[in-house]
């Protein structure tokens, strides 16, 4: 009997390199990634670009037209060196992600890494110099029918895009099934969850007079779990705020910033809605429930109904209200003599927030925007649980029996003190 080799199933990924420097990419024989390569998990090759010149001199550049500092690519040995990369060994015509590294592209992150690694086949351009001429980007996408990303290590200028194909390639290449053994080593690390990972330890638990830390030896794996969690959380505040997410950041994660509404905000409150639509679902059963239909221009046009406000957390938008006057002779026993009421409706808050303190601010909000004279807030939530009416009750509100145009939407209400 033979024994199921569990990545059977997925042939080599390929990489293909094309470069004036093929010698630059020698390291791609070592460590992990070699070892891959002889273990057919990923099928390296590399092309020398100058392979592909007729003249004497194997040029690859020339003058920029228009002028300005340094040379370019020229087109016609890029567009040989792609027909062949396309040509060799490809009997299906399957076609390759082409990825150009260059510091002008989207930013390389974990992320694109695991889009990447899912890809069967990706060719790397190295572009030397000023860069290639813009023409082969086009052929590639247009005649070739490549998809084509230009992708950037960060924000500093490389001489030219292998070392950046050789980071590339690792971070790639050790996400594909099988390159590492422990898959669990994969998960826990680094950018993987969007926190920088804890500081580590090994014996001798006491060297040169420093100590490991104690909770470490005190065999509490529950303690233990959290005290790494407080050191990921305050590593990546101090080296890298920038990752630091308001639902890392526990309940006082930082202000709550509450503002009206622009268009600028619609994309994310389109998303924010449609989280608080599926909860709608959940409760109610009514697949059709209006707000799950709501396109980016619904959410656009609602802006011109009310004053729609939006709060934000550490700049994520994490809720929204919306204010409206009516008129007040809506039938709500009692409210009709006292004129006007005041109404807050559509209350949403991001469902990893709810329960907290966003909510209870955003209503206190739309309350404080009411105009004098009026004597009646009306709330209107939309299949609210248990928690929530008890959340309302507690701020004031009682349940009013006033007819209500969208199904499953309840109507509360209370005096303005
Ligand atoms: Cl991907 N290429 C080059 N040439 N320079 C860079 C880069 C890439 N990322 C940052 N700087």
């Amino acid at each position: 009997m033979t024994v199921a080799d569990p990545h059977a199933t997925r042939s080599a990924m390929r990489l293909d390199v094309v470069s004036i420097f093929p010698d630059y990419l020698a390291p791609l024989d070592l460590s992990l990634i070699g070892k891959a390569r002889e273990d057919g998990l990923l099928d390296v090759r590399v092309h020398d670009l100058r392979d592909f010149t007729h003249d004497r001199h194997r040029t690859v550049d020339d003058t920029p037209y228009g002028g300005g500092a340094g040379m370019v690519m020229k087109p016609q040995p890029w567009s040989e060196a792609l027909d062949h990369v396309l040509a060799l060994d490809n009997p299906s015509g399957d076609k390759p992600h082409l990825i150009v590294p260059g510091p002008g592209g989207q930013p390389f992150t974990q992320a694109l890494a695991r889009q990447l690694a899912l890809e069967p086949w990706l060719a790397f351009a190295c572009g030397r110099y000023e860069g290639i001429d813009e023409r082969v980007y086009d052929h590639a996408r247009e005649d070739l029918g490549l998809e084509v990303s230009v992708v950037s290590l960060g924000d500093y200028v490389l001489n030219g895009g292998e070392v950046a194909v050789l980071a590339m390639v690792e971070a790639i290449g050790r996400l594909v099934p099988g390159v590492i053994g422990n898959a669990e080593s994969l998960v826990e690390e680094s950018h993987e969850d969007g926190l920088l990972e804890y500081p580590i330890y090994t014996k001798p638990s006491s060297w040169n007079g420093r100590e490991v830390p104690p909770v470490l030896l005190s065999g509490n794996h529950g303690t233990i779990a959290a005290w790494r969690h407080e050191q990921r959380l305050a590593r990546t505040a101090a080296r890298r705020p920038d990752l630091l997410h308001a639902s890392h950041a526990g309940p006082h994660g930082g202000d709550l910033e509450i503002a009206a509404a622009t268009p600028g905000d619609v994309p994310e409150l389109a998303v924010l809605r449609r989280a608080c639509a599926a909860k709608e679902v959940v409760a109610t059963g009514a697949l059709d429930t209006p707000a799950l239909r709501e396109t980016l221009d619904d959410v656009r046009a609602g802006l011109e109904t009310g004053q729609t406000w939006v709060a934000r957390i550490a700049g994520r938008l994490v809720g929204t209200v919306r204010t409206t006057r009516t008129s007040g002779t809506s039938g709500t026993s009692g409210t009709s003599r006292t004129g006007d009421s005041w109404v807050a409706e559509r209350l949403c808050v991001a469902p990893d927030l709810q329960g907290g303190d966003v909510g209870p601010r955003l209503l206190e909000h739309a309350e404080s925007t009411a105009p004098d004279g009026i004597r009646t807030l009306v709330l209107r939530a939309t299949a609210p649980d248990a928690d929530e009416l008890k959340r309302y009750r507690k701020a004031g509100y009682r349940l009013v029996d006033a007819p209500s145009d969208v199904p499953g939407t309840v109507t509360l209400a209370r005096r303005r003190r």
